[in-house]
């Protein structure tokens, strides 16, 4: 589909962003195939996404310059909105999405990542926000997911400096989860997927709900979100089919199995 990829393995979808030409950069036609591909997964089936960029140079490397060279004031609004909308539901899609960062993540690329739920790289992925160098502000989110992820005052020095930072120094601030060779990232974002998948996924989904949801909040509301969200698992087969086994395979380990969770 356009400048996006879909691939369906097993309960795994890999969404890739074609655009190696430009770097993966994100002008208006790559949004919206990106949203379209995501409004395309089927959230009954898929259990976990991987966000990953074509090529072996770069995720994405940032937003088209060309396109907002000439935007006015209302456009640079729309687009930062359109923008915004794409990486919020990214953030809130009911599964999570692993973003393997294959490379350059800068400008709105770092910010695309960030509004994946875990970020890991290969060895030459390379993170900023030069935005001000540019004359801009990072707004596709990261004047504010950047403050969350790492802390206020090393997202001020990261944004005011514009420096772009490789990947040790991104796994050192807590930027990324962990750091793979280039050749390894995809199948490590994959297992990783897989181990998600093979969980129960209307609990894995009620966890990602419950950290989202919490820390907008105040601690007391947090909790009483996550009391919701554990209580709502009762009503689940899997719930009560993954603890049935736990309790068969006390009683006798031979009935030890893989619980197939259905998602019901
Ligand atoms: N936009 C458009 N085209 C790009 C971009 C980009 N962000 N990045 C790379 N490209 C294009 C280049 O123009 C070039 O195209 P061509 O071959 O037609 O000349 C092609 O990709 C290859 O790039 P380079 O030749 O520059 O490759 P290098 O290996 O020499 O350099 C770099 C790689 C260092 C990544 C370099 O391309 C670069 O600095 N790119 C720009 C990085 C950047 O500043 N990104 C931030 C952009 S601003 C942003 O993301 C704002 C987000 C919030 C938007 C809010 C809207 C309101």
């Amino acid at each position: 589909m356009g400048f996006v990829n879909c691939e369906l393995k097993d309960k795994i979808a890999v969404i890739t962003i074609n655009r190696p030409e430009a770097l993966n950069a994100l002008n208006s036609q790559v949004l919206d195939d990106l949203e379209a591909a995501f409004d395309g997964l089927d959230t009954d089936v898929v259990r976990a996404v991987v966000l990953t960029g074509a090529g072996e140079k770069s995720f994405v490397a940032g937003a088209d310059i060309g396109e907002m060279s000439t935007l006015t004031k209302a456009e640079g609004e729309a687009f930062g909105k359109k923008g915004n909308d794409i990486f919020r539901k990214i953030e809130q899609f009911p599964v999570p999405v692993i973003a393997a960062i294959n490379g350059f993540a800068l400008g709105g690329g770092c910010e695309i990542s960030m509004s994946c739920d875990i970020r890991i790289c290969s060895e030459n992925a390379m993170f900023g926000q030069p935005e001000v160098g540019l004359g801009i502000t990072p707004g596709f989110g990261g004047t504010q997911r950047l403050a969350r992820l790492i802390g206020a005052g090393m997202a001020k020095q990261l944004i005011y400096t514009a420096r772009n930072i490789k990947a040790d120094e991104a796994l050192r601030i807590g930027l990324v989860n962990a750091v793979y060779p280039q050749e390894e990232l995809l199948a490590a974002a994959e297992k990783m997927a897989g181990q998600i998948a093979a969980n129960a996924p209307i609990a894995v989904r009620a966890c990602k709900k419950a950290i989202n949801d919490g820390l907008q909040a105040n601690i007391d509301d947090a909790l009483v979100i996550e009391e919701k969200l554990f209580g709502s698992c009762f009503e689940s087969y899997d719930q009560r089919e993954g603890m049935a086994n736990f309790l068969r395979k006390k009683d006798d380990p031979a009935k030890v199995k893989v619980v197939d969770f259905q998602n019901k």
